[in-house]
Formats: structure tokens, C-alpha cells, sequence
């Protein structure tokens, strides 16, 4: 199998093909400053289409497999499943279980996945001992889907202690109900919610539309396509979402940690920093602060995180990331919301769909062939 077929054949099982154009070339980088941080990829662990990972009690790394099992890494790679809800969920489309979090305590889990109707669902299990407590589970949040694309499905806890929620616009290619600009939906939305302090959840009263009887209260911040990975630097609190894009333009939106929430990212009026088929630039866009085009860089964006580990001097306080589609490993250096380096790592993490980082600041690569990878120094 050639790699053209092969990469073919990788992007139809996660269903990503529908909107994406493989493509070959090279490109230029645009900016690059200084040199690149000399890293390498380590392999720790097999796993079953890994979806996402998150840093877990007792200094340990929980892995998400798409079908729906969670397993915690070891020393000898990843141990018999913790946690698995194989028959709630399918594989179809984009669906599956797609995330996971842990509030700061390691007192609750948190999964996000799509259930046997597809509808979005984020539930809660506590954890006592380091151990998941399946008898306490509770569904905190659901949204129907219209399609099976474009579910999003990334959570994470931010600095202030709300559970953040990425949901995709609801599929089904150029966003033909317009939900990326619609307040009243929950689709094409980063969501920000306390899971504890209501029934299923309470809305933070300093949300931005919070009391808005127009607008969902969930809502931090819309005009979002396919939000598949989002984290907060571990350091400053700045979030970064990385936006998958229709045809042309993978994006990274940023927000700083002192963000009082509502930014509107554009979609689907814009691609990136281009109006999208016609569309008209909101007043009030922010655009992406990095973005690429299809021509060979990839065609799917992997969001990845600000490195905070200390195994990697050369990397600190730089944006890893990359794409399902290429692989490599790039970083964005980001001051003040406004790039000032780029850079290729030079490794290939396979068909990355997610990254995760431990409680070191120390980052994972997760392909969906099944590799979890370390980025350890070279
Ligand atoms: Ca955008």
C-alpha cells in the first residue's frame, strides 16, 4: 500500500474524509526564528485507536480508546481497562469516545463521547483511591447531533476551576443550519459550565451570556467548526483551540487567561482569516493567530499544548502541535497573542489526533493507528 492510499485509508476510518482533500507538496515555512528544539519520539504504549489522554491521580496518564475503554499508562505500556462504556458508544463517523478530564482534585472524571444516538453526552464518575467509582456516575451534559461529523468532543478543566466543553457545528459540511453563529445552540460553541454546583450543572455567573434570555449561558465562545482539541497553558491560563477547517484553512484560535469569555471565531462567515463562500467578516471576528493552507502541511489540525515540562529546556513556552493528515510536529513561539516563531520539530508522530500532558508538563503524541508516543529531548 503506497502512502497516498494508505494515509487514504487511515482518514476513512476516522471518518474525517467527508470535508478533506488529501494532499501532497511541500511547503515554505513562512516565519521561522532560531532553531528548533531537538526532540524525539519515544514509544510508551500501544493502544486501541486512542482518542485523547489526560493527566491523572498519583502522577499518572489516562488514555481514551475510541470504542470506548479508558486505560492508565504504565511502565510496560497501558494497563487492562479502568473504565469501559464499549456498548454506549459507536465508531461510525467521527463519533466515539472522544475525551476525557479530571477536575484539579482528581475527584472526578469526566468522559465525553457520543452515545448509540450519537448525541453528544459528557458524564461523571467519582474517584476515590485513584479509582474510578462506576456506581456514581451521572450524566452532566447532552446535545443532539444532526450528522455524525463534526462532534468536537475535547474537555478540560481551566485555571478557574469551570469544565470546558468543545462542540463541533454538527456536521454535515459548510455548516448548512448556520449554527457557528447562532447563540441559542449549543453547536459550533466552546462551553464553559460548573459541574458541581448545580443539578446536572450550573452555569458561571460571569459567563458572557449568562442571563442573556437571546443566547445559551453555556456558551464562553462560538464561530467554531470542529473544535477537536482545545487546552490551557498550564502556566499563563491562555487557551488555545485548534479548529478544524472545511476545504482550505486549518486554524489555532487563542484567547488570553484574562479573557472575560464571547469571542466569536468567525465560522462559518469565515474560513481562518478568509470570508467563507461568500460569507461577510463579523464586527467583532478574532481571528485565528496561526493558520495553514491544504497545499502541504496537512488537512486536519491537532491541537496540541504549550510545553511546561522540564525535560525539553529548548521548548519551553512553545505551542506543540500537528495534523491528522502530515504528522510532523510543529511549534508556534506566541507573544502577546501574535506569533513570533515557527518551527518544525522534524518528527512524525503518525496520524496524530491528539496529544496529552502529564502532571510534569511533559507531552504525549497519540496517532490513531494506535501509537502513544513521549516527546522526549534528542
Ligand atoms: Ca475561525
Amino acid at each position: 500500500m503506497n502512502t497516498r492510499t494508505r494515509m487514504s485509508a487511515i482518514v476513512a476510518i476516522l471518518g474525517l474524509a467527508g470535508s478533506l482533500a488529501l494532499a501532497t507538496a511541500s511547503a515554505d515555512e513562512s516565519r521561522t526564528t532560531g532553531s528548533a528544539a531537538q526532540v524525539a519520539l519515544t514509544e510508551v504504549a500501544r493502544a486501541q485507536n486512542p482518542t485523547a489522554g489526560a493527566a491523572g491521580p498519583q502522577d499518572t496518564v489516562w488514555i481514551a480508546e475510541r470504542a470506548g475503554t479508558v486505560r492508565v499508562l504504565g511502565d510496560d505500556g497501558l494497563g487492562e481497562p479502568v473504565l469501559d462504556i464499549s456498548d454506549e458508544t459507536t465508531t461510525d463517523g467521527e463519533r466515539g469516545l472522544l475525551g476525557l478530564a479530571f477536575d484539579e482534585q482528581f475527584a472526578h472524571l469526566y468522559v465525553s463521547y457520543t452515545d448509540l444516538e450519537g448525541t453528544s453526552t459528557v458524564d461523571e464518575f467519582t474517584v476515590q483511591d485513584g479509582a474510578v467509582r462506576e456506581n456514581t456516575r451521572r450524566t452532566v451534559l447532552t446535545q443532539e447531533q444532526p450528522e455524525s461529523n463534526h462532534n468536537g468532543g475535547a474537555i478540560a478543566f481551566g485555571p478557574d476551576g469551570h469544565l470546558y466543553i468543545a462542540l463541533g457545528d454538527g456536521g454535515g459540511g459548510g455548516d448548512p443550519q448556520g449554527n457557528g453563529q447562532k447563540l441559542d445552540t449549543l453547536l459550533g460553541k466552546l462551553l464553559r459550565i460548573d459541574p458541581q454546583g448545580g443539578d446536572p450543572y450550573a452555569i458561571p455567573e460571569d459567563n458572557p451570556f449568562a442571563g442573556d434570555p437571546d443566547a445559551r449561558g453555556e456558551i464562553w465562545s462560538y464561530g467554531l467548526r470542529n473544535p477537536w482539541r482545545f487546552s490551557f497553558d498550564a502556566a499563563s491560563g491562555d487557551l488555545f483551540i485548534g479548529d478544524v477547517g472545511q476545504s482550505d484553512w486549518e486554524e489555532i484560535d487563542w484567547a488570553p487567561a484574562s479573557s472575560p469569555g464571547g469571542e466569536n471565531y468567525g465560522w462559518s462567515q469565515m474560513e481562518g482569516t478568509h470570508p467563507f463562500r461568500g460569507g461577510t467578516e463579523p464586527a467583532n471576528h478574532v481571528p485565528p493567530v496561526h493558520e495553514y493552507d491544504r497545499t502541504g502541511l496537512g488537512c486536519s489540525v491537532t491541537g496540541g499544548y504549550v510545553y511546561r515540562g522540564g525535560a525539553i529546556p529548548g521548548l519551553a513556552g512553545q505551542y506543540v502541535y500537528s495534523d491528522y493528515c502530515d504528522g510532523t510536529l510543529r511549534t508556534l513561539e506566541i507573544e502577546d497573542g501574535r506569533v513570533t516563531g515557527e518551527h518544525d520539530l522534524g518528527v512524525n508522530g503518525g496520524e496524530v489526533v491528539s496529544f496529552a500532558q502529564d502532571g510534569d508538563g511533559e507531552l504525549y503524541v497519540l496517532a490513531i493507528g494506535g501509537t502513544v508516543s513521549r516527546v522526549d529531548p534528542a
